[in-house]
C-alpha cells in the first residue's frame, strides 16, 4: 500500500518538484547565482500546488493509507524558532511533508538546544517513524544518535546545517555557508575599493557557535581579512536572533564608538537588532552613513531594509527546502538512489546600483563571477 501510494504521490507532486528541483543545483558548486526572476520562481515553487485531480486522488490515497496505518512517518528535529528564516524553513517542510502528501510529520522545535535535539531524535527512534530529518543545531555530537538511526534501519535526511562528524544520513539539502562569506569578503573588497575606502575596521555578530552556518561564513569572510589584512575588531555571538544582535551591538558601542566602518552580522534579525542599537546611539549605517552593514539569508524584512539603504548588501540563504525534501523522500520509497548533496541557488543583494559582479575562488576552488542583484520593490515581494 505505502508502494502504491508512493507512485500516486510521485505523480501529483511532478508539476512542482520539476519546478522546485529546478531551483537547487546537485553540483558539487554554486557556478553563478540566479537573477531576481529565479528568486520569484522558487518562491512560487514552493507554493505550486499540484493539479486539482490529482490532488483529490492522493488525498484519497492518503487516507486510505492512514485508515490502514501504512502513512509515511516523518519525524523532524527543526533547530528552533530563532529567526525569519526558521519560520520559512518550518513552514515550507511542514507544508511538503503534509497529509495531503501522505505523510504524518512529527515536528520538534528544539529551541536552539542540542540535548533537546539529540532528545527528539532519539525518540523519533523509539517510535519507528520511517524517516528522521535534522536540521543540527551545531555540527558535531552526532556520531553516536546517527548510529543508532542506522543500526534501527531509519534512514536520516539532513537539511539546512550540516553534520560534520557521521556520514550515516542518506542525503543533505542546504546551502554553501563558505561561498556565502566568501561572497561577503569579495563584495566589501570591491564596494570600499569603489568608493576610496582605505581602511576596513570591521565588527562581527556571529551567528549560533558551532552551527555550520556560522563557521562557514565566518571561515570565509576571515579569508579577506587575511588577504586584505583587514582589521577584524571583534567577534562576539548574537545566536542568530534580533535580541542578540542588539545586545551584542550595544556592548560593542560601549568598547568601540567611533572605532569601526563595518559591521557583519551573519543573519537578517541579528541585523534588525544591530540597526537599532547604532539607531539609538545615533550612530549612522547603510547607505551614505558611517558604518556599512552586511547580513545573510535575505528575507522579506531583510530586503526591505536594504531597499531602504539601512542594509548595504545581504547574501541569501534559501530556506525553501521542503519541496526537496519531500523529493528525497519519495525517491527513496521508489527504491531510487538520491544524490548525497544538494545545494540551493542564492542571489547576492545590493542597496547601490554600482558595482555588477563579484568575482571570487570559491570553496570548491573554482573561479567565480556572480551578479549582484540590485534590491527593488518586486525583489521583496518575492521574497519569502
Ligand atoms: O541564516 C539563520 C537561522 O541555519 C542557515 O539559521 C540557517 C541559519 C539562518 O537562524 O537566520
Amino acid at each position: 500500500m505505502r508502494k502504491t501510494l508512493s507512485v500516486l504521490l510521485t505523480a501529483a507532486m511532478a508539476t512542482s518538484m520539476l519546478v522546485a528541483c529546478g531551483s537547487s543545483s546537485t553540483q558539487a558548486t554554486t557556478t553563478a547565482a540566479a537573477p531576481a526572476e529565479t528568486k520569484a520562481a522558487e518562491t512560487q515553487a514552493a507554493t505550486t500546488a499540484a493539479p486539482a485531480e490529482t490532488v483529490a486522488e492522493v488525498t484519497e490515497a492518503a487516507k486510505a493509507a492512514e485508515a490502514n496505518g501504512e502513512t509515511i512517518t516523518v519525524g523532524f528535529a527543526q533547530v528552533g524558532h530563532e529567526s525569519d528564516w526558521r519560520t520559512a524553513s518550518t513552514n515550507s517542510v511542514q507544508s511538503a511533508l503534509s497529509k495531503e502528501n501522505g505523510i504524518d510529520l512529527q515536528f520538534v522545535d528544539c529551541d536552539n538546544d542540542s540535548a533537546a535535539q539529540l532528545e527528539a531524535v532519539r525518540n523519533f527512534i523509539q517510535q519507528g517513524v520511517d524517516y528522521i530529518v535534522i536540521d543540527p543545531i551545531v555540527s558535531t555530537g552526532w556520531d553516536t544518535v546517527l548510529t543508532e538511526a542506522d543500526d534501527a534501519g531509519i534512514p536520516v535526511i539532513v537539511i539546512d546545517r550540516t553534520i560534520d562528524d557521521s556520514d550515516k544520513y542518506v542525503s543533505w539539502v542546504g546551502s554553501e555557508f563558505t561561498n556565502e562569506g566568501l561572497a561577503a569578503g569579495a563584495w566589501l573588497k570591491a564596494y570600499v575599493a569603489d568608493k576610496g575606502i582605505s581602511e576596513v575596521n570591521a565588527l562581527v555578530i556571529s551567528g549560533t557557535t558551532g552551527s555550520s552556518a556560522q563557521i562557514g561564513r565566518s571561515n570565509g569572510f576571515d579569508k579577506y581579512v587575511e588577504e586584505e589584512k583587514w582589521n577584524k575588531i571583534d567577534e562576539q555571538t548574537g545566536d542568530f536572533t534580533q535580541e542578540g544582535g542588539q545586545k551584542v551591538m550595544e556592548s560593542y558601542l560601549k568598547s568601540y564608538e567611533g572605532k569601526f566602518n563595518v559591521v557583519v552580522c551573519q543573519n537578517d534579525n541579528e541585523a534588525f537588532g544591530a540597526i537599532d542599537a547604532m539607531k539609538a546611539a545615533g550612530v549612522s549605517y547603510g547607505v551614505d552613513g558611517d558604518v556599512i552593514v552586511i547580513s545573510f539569508d535575505a528575507c522579506t524584512a531583510g530586503l526591505q531594509k536594504v531597499l531602504a539603504g539601512e542594509i548595504n548588501a545581504d547574501f541569501q540563504c534559501n530556506p525553501l527546502q521542503g519541496p526537496d525534501c519531500l523529493n528525497i523522500i519519495k525517491k527513496l520509497e521508489a527504491g531510487e538512489t538520491v544524490d548525497q548533496k544538494t545545494f540551493m541557488a542564492e542571489p547576492w543583494y545590493v542597496a547601490e546600483d554600482k558595482l555588477k559582479d563579484i568575482a571570487y575562488t570559491n570553496n570548491s576552488g573554482k573561479e567565480v563571477t556572480e551578479p549582484l542583484v540590485v534590491v527593488d520593490q518586486a525583489v521583496v515581494d518575492a521574497a519569502y
